[in-house]
């Protein structure tokens, strides 16, 4: 029992303002090896009838020792609170990792924005399609063999992924009449074998103008105008005549090869020239299919390849960069 005074006046005694002897003085007692340990190993040696005096005092000796442990521990870290430095108001933030816009995003903007200074207005649609305003509103007929050129991925029969932008221009000729002038942006599909020059996704920019007299020379006009705002008064265009099912006459637009400057390579595959885009009049029965009278309206359509025109502009070569998130090619863009 006098052990336990020794201990009573030892813990109400201490006290301490360093970490280190708060954590001894705990250990001493209540460690393993500490002094109430013992004490409660002593139990079986004291007589019978003090025995529960005995028990009962080392617990509230180990009731003070918690209670001081707490007390101490407790100023020792308010003591370190005040202790610490104040933040620094005036360091300055730390940087933002500003993410960059997509290529694709960036050359999109920059197609439409050319057409938007010319008095077009943005038209945008659905993925999904109906097998109407994708094939049969441009005329293709169910057994045209034109479908064959655009290998379509079908959700189910009569519903598919657009093939190309044109069922937008559709949508919006069903509900208005001309004047129409609309630039359609956007993601189109093709079940193509994915190489450095084709993908089975891609991106589109199509414009349409329809209204009294339009003809050939207002398409070239503008073509003349997109070229020179888009890639500079230096690059050169050729026309070569085509076929679209819902354009006529057609026409491909080539400009000469930025990468190579005309030597040829990869990208031209060695001709030295560039299909940048498609185009042509309207073709009459597309303009009736679609509630527009061809007898007093007309109109012009051109198709542009935007991952082409990126490649152009960016000097990329190979496609599938656009689609494999690479931070390494994405982070290179502008944010802005
Ligand atoms: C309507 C009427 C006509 C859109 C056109 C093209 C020519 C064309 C290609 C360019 C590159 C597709 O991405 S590409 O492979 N497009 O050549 N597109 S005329 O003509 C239309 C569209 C809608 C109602």
């Amino acid at each position: 029992m006098n052990n336990l005074e020794e201990y009573r006046k030892e813990i109400e005694a201490f006290a301490s303002d360093k970490l280190e002897e708060i954590e001894l003085f705990r250990a001493k007692f209540l460690g393993k090896k500490g002094s109430l340990v013992s004490l409660f190993n002593e139990i079986k040696n004291i007589p019978a009838a003090e025995r529960k005096d005995f028990g009962q005092g080392i617990n509230i000796l180990k009731q003070k020792v918690l209670e001081k442990y707490a007390e101490l521990k407790e100023k020792y870290e308010q003591a370190q609170q005040k202790e610490r430095v104040p933040a620094d108001l005036t360091r300055p933030a730390d940087r933002i990792t500003l993410g960059a816009r997509h290529p694709i995003s960036i050359v999109t903007k920059q197609l439409c924005d050319v057409f938007k200074k010319i008095g077009y207005t943005i038209a945008e649609g659905p993925d999904i399609e109906d097998d109407w305003h994708n094939f049969g509103a441009l005329n293709f007929t169910p057994e045209h063999p034109a479908r064959d050129m655009q290998d379509t991925f079908f959700v189910e029969p009569g519903i598919l992924l657009r093939t190309h932008t044109s069922p937008v221009q559709s949508r919006v000729m069903e509900n208005h009449q001309p004047p129409i002038r609309v630039v359609c942006p956007g993601r189109v599909f093709r079940n193509e074998a994915i190489t450095a020059r084709a993908h089975c996704i891609f991106h589109q920019v199509e414009i349409l103008c329809v209204d009294e007299h339009i003809s050939f020379a207002d398409l070239k006009q503008t073509l003349d105008f997109f070229v020179k705002e888009m890639f500079g008064k230096e690059r050169k265009i050729r026309l070569r005549p085509s076929y679209f099912p819902f354009t006529e006459p057609s026409a491909e637009m080539d400009i000469s090869c930025d990468i190579c400057k005309g030597k040829g390579c990869n990208i031209c595959k060695g001709s030295g020239w560039v299909e940048i885009l498609g185009c042509g009049m309207v073709d009459p029965n597309v303009l009736s299919l679609n509630g527009i009278d061809p007898e007093k309206y007309s109109g012009f359509a051109i198709g542009i390849g935007v991952e082409r025109t990126t490649q152009q502009l960016y000097k990329t070569k190979d496609i599938r960069l656009f689609f494999e998130n690479d931070l390494r090619f994405l982070s290179q863009f502008e944010s802005l």
